[in-house]
């Protein structure tokens, strides 16, 4: 996997890029395949926020939309480009949340064109500046937080007299929720609540129940969720003195306990947060010997420096990359990457963070 990094890229501030928002009538918004709540949340909380300023936008997804984040893009599960009413013509093209073009699968050349896209709105400090401008804050702990900020910057959105459209503040709060752990991990400060507490405003004040979407997000889950956990437990192993935990899904596995891919998504915040545990590795089939990998870790280590080594990236403590190679092959390079990396630390190297 390797990203070109376009040197040219145009570094853009919230109040430019809203400038940007405001110059063109009509946008193509696109998520990253095997969407989060964050990409699609941001993107739809940017198509109402554009729709708002009398603009015409349109969000795409190059996979399905899993059910339990469905109710962001109005119960769809299916966002593709062909399902734009009536031959939509663009200005410019949007990707939200979206670290390097390869993210967007099918459409990550759709138009023929590696160098589609027009902006990039994004909170990874790994974006490989693929897009013409960047509009990116890598410290945020969700995209959405930087959507509410252009919406901030162009309506004056605020939590008592200029709340926002509930149309947005829900898919917004779906991604920010989602993306920050719940409101856990180390990217949340006090502007993320601020933040989060202007969106609730605008719910309530439409009559929207925020536990309703926590319910949504995560209270009730599939049996096919169910059996991925077993399947994940059963085959959880440990690594270097139990500091690494390690599931790996194969295409045998999947067909076993017939799971899909949006079943085995979240296994790895299931092995993570093990007393003793430093790093959580989720190795899933992405093709014939070809393996997606999910890393997580604790404050302190850089995950995504140990997938950048595999041409992947992310946050610090949340980070991804593919590996082509048998299923023994992947662990192994996995295991030894961050065991030299403890032992590294050991010897008093450190870690950039
Ligand atoms: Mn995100």
């Amino acid at each position: 996997m390797t990203d070109t990094t376009v040197s040219s890229c145009n570094m853009m501030s919230r109040e430019e890029t809203a400038r940007w928002l405001q110059t063109y009538d009509r946008y193509l918004l696109l998520c990253h395949a095997h969407p989060d709540g964050d990409t699609l949340g941001s993107a739809m909380g940017l198509r109402n926020l554009l729709r708002a300023m009398g603009k015409t936008a349109h969000v795409i997804c190059a996979s399905p939309v899993p059910y339990r984040l469905s109710f962001i893009t109005e119960e769809r599960q299916s966002i593709l480009l062909e399902q734009i009413p009536g031959g939509f013509l663009w200005d410019k093209i949007i990707s939200v949340d979206v670290a390097s073009p390869t993210l967007l699968g099918a459409y990550q050349t759709p138009f023929g064109e590696p160098e589609h896209v027009d902006l990039a709105i994004d909170h990874h400090g790994t974006n490989t500046q693929f897009a013409k401008n960047l509009c990116l804050d890598g410290a945020l702990a969700a995209c959405a937080e930087l959507v509410f900020d252009l919406g901030q910057e162009i309506f004056g959105w605020n939590d008592t007299d200029r709340i926002l459209p509930a149309d947005s503040a829900v898919p917004l709060y779906a991604g920010l929720n989602t993306d920050s752990g719940s409101f856990k991990y180390g990217a949340v400060t006090p502007a993320t609540h601020h933040r989060a507490a202007a969106m609730l405003a605008s719910m309530k004040a439409a009559g929207i129940e925020h536990a309703k979407i926590a319910e949504r997000l995560y209270g009730s889950r599939p049996l096919s969720q169910v059996m991925a956990a077993k399947a994940a437990y059963e085959n959880l192993r440990f690594f270097c003195d139990n500091r690494i935990s390690l599931v790996s899904f194969t295409p045998e596995t999947m067909k076993k306990y017939k799971l899909a891919d949006e079943d085995i998504d979240d296994i790895v915040n299931l092995i993570r947060g093990i007393q003793g545990v430093r790093v959580a590795v989720h190795i899933k089939p992405r093709g014939e010997n070809v393996y997606k990998l999910s890393l997580r870790c604790e404050q302190g280590f850089n995950v995504s420096q140990i997938a950048g080594q595999f041409g992947g990236g992310g946050h610090p403590c949340a980070a991804g990359c593919t590996i082509e190679d048998t299923v023994e092959g992947v662990e192994a390079a996995i295991v030894a990457a961050i065991s030299a990396a403890f032992d590294a630390e050991a010897c008093g190297e450190g870690m950039e963070a």
